[in-house]
């Protein structure tokens, strides 16, 4: 029996998800949901209704870190999870966190008329482009020059800020951070978990198979 992952293709929190999967070369069960109509059998295994959900048998895992690190417990090919843990966490939480906050900022402008989109702009600079530019001119990946599972948790995220305004991120002087980008965007591993597929209309069927 494959693990079942329920998935959202445009969720940067599913993109990271799927990328370690595959990285790891587990094969999953993919179950494509739509945010509006969740599956009840995804909302029977996680009530809190985010995606990615990963069912590995009884195991549940429904935050998307638990799942790269259940992905790379299998199978971490190229080291991924090399790396000084204590800086690891600060870039995820940075990431994760207040990051995470100014961004939805940015895309959802309606959502918070009172703001000012160039003064979001400035506070991400700050926070998370101009350390990440730093680190990205230094060396090739986020923690050295070898990628690791951070690059790949925080690229998902720096990707949909560089969507919401292309034209005014083009302008940034952020040569490093759009070269890394650039690569992620390109790389194999970022196309084979962004193929399509049909909204997942299975709910008849027993929720493991
Ligand atoms: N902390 C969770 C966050 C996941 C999350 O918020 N996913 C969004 C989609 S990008 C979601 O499922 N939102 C529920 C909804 O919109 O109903 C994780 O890391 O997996």
């Amino acid at each position: 029996m494959l693990p079942i992952l329920y998935s959202y293709r445009r969720c940067p929190y599913a993109m990271r998800a799927r990328m370690a999967l595959h990285y790891s070369g587990t094969q999953v069960e993919h179950r494509e949901i739509e945010l509006r109509n969740k599956p009840k059998s995804m909302l029977l295994v996680s009530p809190k209704g985010t995606v990615p959900v990963l069912c590995v048998e009884d195991l549940v895992l429904d935050e998307s870190l638990d799942i790269m690190h259940w992905a790379l417990d299998q199978c971490d090919p190229q080291g991924w999870r090399n790396v000084d843990k204590s800086i690891a966490q600060d870039w995820i939480e940075k990431n994760d966190g207040p990051f995470k906050v100014l961004l939805d900022q940015y895309k959802y402008p309606e959502r918070n008329p009172q703001l000012n989109q160039e003064e979001i702009l400035q506070k991400v600079c700050t926070l998370m482009l101009e350390p990440m530019e730093h680190a990205l001119k230094a060396n090739k990946y986020l923690l050295g020059n070898k990628i690791s599972w951070v690059d790949i948790a925080i690229f998902p995220f720096i990707r949909q800020f560089s969507m919401v305004n292309p034209m005014r991120f083009e302008e940034l002087k952020l040569p490093a951070i759009k070269k890394w980008l650039r690569q992620h965007l390109d790389s194999e591993l970022f196309d084979a978990v962004m193929q399509k597929y049909p909204v997942w209309r299975g709910e008849m069927a027993p929720i493991h198979r």
